[in-house]
């Protein structure tokens, strides 16, 4: 979710400006990533659906365009999308812009957030070409932390030396000037990039092509914003530690 407040109070843990612009300049894959989820930050949420759709710097920097000269999502990618068994209620909140419920889930026999999920997220990652940099809209202070803490649970990893992005706090941080709450929105950038709004705001799918198409048409931006704002994978803490009580249980 993208929430101005939540992105601002972030613990920033940058690389080092040398080894992330090394780091940067040799990324050669884009993974983009979003999370569907039971909630929001303060929900202990669990992930209920997950995409990741990677793309090659070469479509970064070559994009394709239809005769009227407009974008093209790449012709080559990769995308993996599931859909996961929560395990706990979904807000109605969550269900009703997500479509995703427990109901749905359930009588569809959706597993749970397993070790065998990672194992098909790192099969995922390892047959891109390294380094790979993941990118997610709020990321620093949703997705990716939420990812640790469904990771910790299972005490897995994702390995290697990945790095990560936030898109989110990227247009913020390129544009300069403070916009009011919303401006930044994944459906609001892309409105204002394309002249139309996303379609399938809020399934994960939708919502990583939605993605991709505004990292494209910022491109040249983004991957030099990379070079000094993305962060190491192994500096992202978890949203929660799933062991904790929550707060006023204990
Ligand atoms: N979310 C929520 N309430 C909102 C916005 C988001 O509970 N108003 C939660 C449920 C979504 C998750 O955040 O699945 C990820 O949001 P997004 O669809 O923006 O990626
Ligand atoms: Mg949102
Ligand atoms: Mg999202
Ligand atoms: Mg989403």
């Amino acid at each position: 979710e993208t929430s101005d407040t939540a992105a601002s109070s972030s613990p920033s843990v940058l690389v080092s400006a040398p080894s992330a612009i090394k780091m940067a300049q040799a990324f050669q894959t884009y993974v983009f990533l979003d999370l569907e989820a039971t909630g929001l930050r303060y929900d202990r949420p669990r992930i209920a659906e997950i995409c990741l759709i990677a793309v090659n710097l070469h479509s970064l920097e070559n994009p394709e365009r239809d005769e009227a000269g407009d974008l093209l999502p790449p012709r080559i990618l990769d995308k993996i999308c599931l859909c996961v068994d929560p395990l706990i209620p979904l807000t109605p909140k969550a269900t009703q812009i997500t479509g995703l419920s427990n109901k749905n889930l359930s009588n569809n026999q959706k597993q749970s957030f397993s070790s065998s999920l990672v194992g098909l997220l790192q099969g995922f990652l390892e047959r891109q070409v390294q380094p790979v940099c993941l990118v997610a809209h709020n990321g620093f202070n949703y997705d990716f932390p939420l990812l640790k803490t469904e990771l910790q649970r299972v005490q897995r990893d994702l390995g290697g030396s990945l790095a990560c992005l936030d898109s989110y706090q990227a247009l913020r941080g390129m544009d300069k000037a403070v916009s009011s709450k919303g401006y930044y929105t994944l459906s609001e950038v892309y409105q204002r990039c394309f002249g139309r709004y996303p379609q399938q705001s809020h399934y994960a799918e939708g919502d990583v092509l939605t993605l991709l198409m505004i990292f494209l048409h910022k491109a040249p931006d983004f991957l030099h914003w990379a070079c000094d704002h993305c962060k190491s994978w192994e500096d992202i803490e978890p949203m929660y530690n799933p062991q904790t009580p929550e707060k006023g249980e204990d």
